[in-house]
């Protein structure tokens, strides 16, 4: 194991999105850049329907969890027909909003009926962040609102915290919680098919699904082309270090994620270096963005 380097966040490299064009479009780019996400029409009326029933038909434990994403399954026949009908869906349309970026795995993302909100957090890292820019393609299958699970994000939010995220989910920044849900958190209402494209790094959580029908949406993992994945796992072995696995999609659909990898060695250990953010540049962060707070 190497033990990397701590890199502080004023050392570590901007990510490179501002010079990379992600989007084709240059004012989604634009927006992108200066919000963390963007809303934009993505899969076709019978796409949605044909992915709801494909979601029907599976039996698979992991979608009788109150809240579930298939990599959170480590079948990898369940996981290998997710990625088939997400990859096939979000084939074309992928490759008509970004530049240079792959498909690189897909996700149902089920919030059963009378399940409750999911926390403000930061996604996991699945790619070098100081050079590449990850996405997650958030479509729901049905319309959603704050009654039913709907997004909510911290617009700005994306250029706060730049380090690397484990499989340790918890938000590093429990103090600044009540301030974030009282001025920042957006709902991002969406019509199904529609997406939410937001960067791995932007603030963000969900409302509980308070109706009694299930809420049932597809995700897309989209990386450049060309970076490689990882899997940066912290659990009881690595006494709150980052282990980093050089891994690629056969991985995320063989292996449940969150579980310590067995068979593989990590290219390095690193101690989790969160940026420090103070309510100040939370404001700053959420004005740079256009939010005007409440
Ligand atoms: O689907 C949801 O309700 C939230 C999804 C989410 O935040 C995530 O997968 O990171």
């Amino acid at each position: 194991v190497v033990i990397a380097r701590d890199e502080s966040a004023a050392e570590r490299p901007r990510v490179s999105r501002v010079q990379r064009q992600i989007f084709r479009d240059p004012e989604l780019q634009r927006r992108f850049v200066r919000q963390g996400f963007v809303v934009v029409p993505c899969l076709t009326k019978r796409q949605v329907a044909a992915l709801r029933e494909t979601w029907q038909d599976f039996t698979v434990p992991v979608h009788a969890l109150g809240f579930s994403a298939s990599i959170m399954s480590a079948d990898p026949a369940y996981r290998s027909a997710v990625d088939e009908a997400t990859g096939a869906a979000f084939a074309s349309v992928l490759r008509e909003l970004l530049a240079g970026y792959r498909f690189s795995f897909g996700n149902y993302v089920t919030k059963r009926a009378a399940t409750g909100l999911m926390g403000v957090h930061q996604d996991p890292t699945f790619i070098d962040e100081r050079y590449y820019e990850g996405l997650n393609v958030w479509v729901p299958l049905q319309d959603v609102t704050s009654r039913n699970g709907c997004l909510r994000v911290v617009p700005g939010s994306h250029d706060l915290n730049l380090a690397l995220r484990g499989t340790d989910r918890r938000f590093p920044y429990p103090q600044l919680l009540d301030l974030i849900h009282e001025r920042y958190l957006q709902d991002v209402p969406l019509r199904s098919g529609w997406a939410c494209i937001t960067s791995q790094r932007t603030f963000h959580g969900s409302h509980a699904n308070a109706t009694d029908e299930d809420r049932v949406c597809v995700a897309a993992i989209a990386v450049p082309v060309e970076a490689e994945l990882l899997y940066c796992y912290q659990g009881r072995s690595t006494g709150g270090m980052i282990d980093v696995y050089r891994v690629d999609e056969s991985y995320y659909r063989a292996h449940a994620f969150g579980s310590p990898p067995d068979d593989i060695v990590p290219s390095a250990r690193m101690r989790p270096a969160h940026e420090i953010v103070t309510p100040e540049r939370l404001a700053a962060a959420y004005a740079g963005a256009g939010g005007t707070g409440s």
